[in-house]
């Protein structure tokens, strides 16, 4: 048994002296929030390194997707999948939107585009995807649809940062894409969230919609919300930044281990790797298959009972919670692959500081079989 707590995530954190600097600017500032210095640098920051023209910071990713859906005036149903956390559907109820959900692909778990034509009715206005554990969807595949539809397509890439495909970042993909900087995300500002937009005119109207909707002291134009981020957190985030690459590395490196470490453990399937310049490293999923000798729950608690808290995102899956159960798409005929997705997977370990050592503990227990 591992002596301390292994768990699925741990933010790596830059050294207290690294971020007192940050602090003492802020102290002598005395700007606090309403974007302030340290928000302005780190979404130009942001913007170069992830490559993408626009984005508007927010104090989490749920408020950043809820107002996503405001800013495009989003009404009636959207497409969207069961296999994420709750976060992607409530932006929706936050909205009065109908979900209608679409089973996934089974293997990268992202909504399945061969399945969203059979979904849309003459209520469907959008379709909100995932970008699972930072997989990329079929972008190519979605777009076609929503464009012979005329649909609006919102990504949810609060898995994706810095998740690129062959010509640049995946962020820049549909007329919006949502970015979460959680404790548990690889790049994090404590609480935090983005959106990422196309054009100047876009993040306009989303910096007015999460400061109230004041454009200036005295006109608000919309019912906005308060979703802006504060000083404290853009700072950790600009500090953060400095480190990312490094914190990618790292957590490539936990992620090749993992793999080399479960070959020929039968019963037990990888995702396929998304590719060396793709993917962010953010999840581990395993899938535990139906001729690993016990079950996926089996194996969660024999972690848990050595002290290793492996997770099951995502598990139950969103259509199954008591606010959307009732509605006619969550029913699990409609959602055989998400179904079967939600009984097997196990997110294990990932994080910079997870050593080698710790590693072969936990593929120990799970090869003891
Ligand atoms: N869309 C998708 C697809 C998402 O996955 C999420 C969030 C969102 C939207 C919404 O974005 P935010 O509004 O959150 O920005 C976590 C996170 O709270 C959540 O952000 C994340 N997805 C989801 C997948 O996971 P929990 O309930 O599993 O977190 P918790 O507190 O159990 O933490 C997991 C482990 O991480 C702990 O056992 C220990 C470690 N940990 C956690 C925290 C908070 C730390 O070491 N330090 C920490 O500060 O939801």
């Amino acid at each position: 048994m591992s002596d301390k707590p292994i768990f699925v995530t741990q933010p790596s954190l830059p050294s207290l002296e690294e971020f007192i600097p940050y602090l003492e600017k802020i102290w002598e500032s005395k700007f606090l929030t309403n974007g302030g210095p340290f928000h302005q640098q780190l979404e130009e920051a942001l913007c170069e390194y992830l490559g993408v023209k626009h984005i508007a910071l927010f104090a989490n990713g749920t408020l950043a997707l809820v107002t996503a859906l405001q800013s495009l005036r989003i009404t009636g149903e959207v497409i969207t999948t069961p296999y994420s956390f709750v976060a992607t559907s409530h932006s929706l109820l936050w909205n009065g939107i109908k979900p209608v959900f679409v089973d996934i692909d089974p293997n990268t778990l992202n909504l399945d585009p061969a399945k969203i034509e059979a979904a849309i009715t003459p209520h469907t206005t959008a379709i909100m995807p995932v970008h699972c554990y930072g997989h990329p969807c079929d972008v190519s595949a979605v777009q076609k649809i929503a464009d012979t539809y005329n649909l609006r397509l919102i990504y949810d890439a609060a898995h994706a940062f810095g998740v690129k495909d062959k010509n640049g970042s995946i962020l820049r993909h549909g007329d919006l894409s949502v970015l979460s900087f959680h404790a548990t995300k690889m790049f994090n500002t404590f609480e935090g969230g983005a959106i990422v937009c196309p054009d100047a005119k876009t993040k306009q109207r989303i910096d007015h919609l999460k400061n109230f909707g004041f454009v200036d002291e005295v006109t608000v134009v919309a019912p906005g919300i308060n979703g802006k981020m504060s000083e404290i957190n853009a700072s950790f985030g600009l500090l953060q930044l400095k480190h990312i690459d490094q914190i990618l590395a790292q957590r490539k490196e936990v992620d090749s281990t993992y793999r080399e470490l479960l070959k020929g453990i039968k019963g037990i399937r990888c995702l396929q790797d998304a590719g060396e310049k793709v993917a962010n490293y953010s999840y581990f999923p395993i899938l535990v298959e139906a001729d690993y000798p016990i079950s996926r729950d089996a194996l969660y608690q024999k972690l848990k009972d050595n002290n290793i808290f492996a997770r099951r995102y995502f598990y139950p899956l969103i259509s199954d919670f008591p606010m959307y159960r009732g509605l006619p798409s969550a029913h699990r005929e409609n959602l055989p692959v998400a179904t079967d997705a939600a009984t097997k997977v196990l997110c294990l370990p990932i994080y910079p500081e997870l050593t080698k050592e710790e590693q072969k503990s936990i593929i120990d227990l799970i090869r003891t079989y």
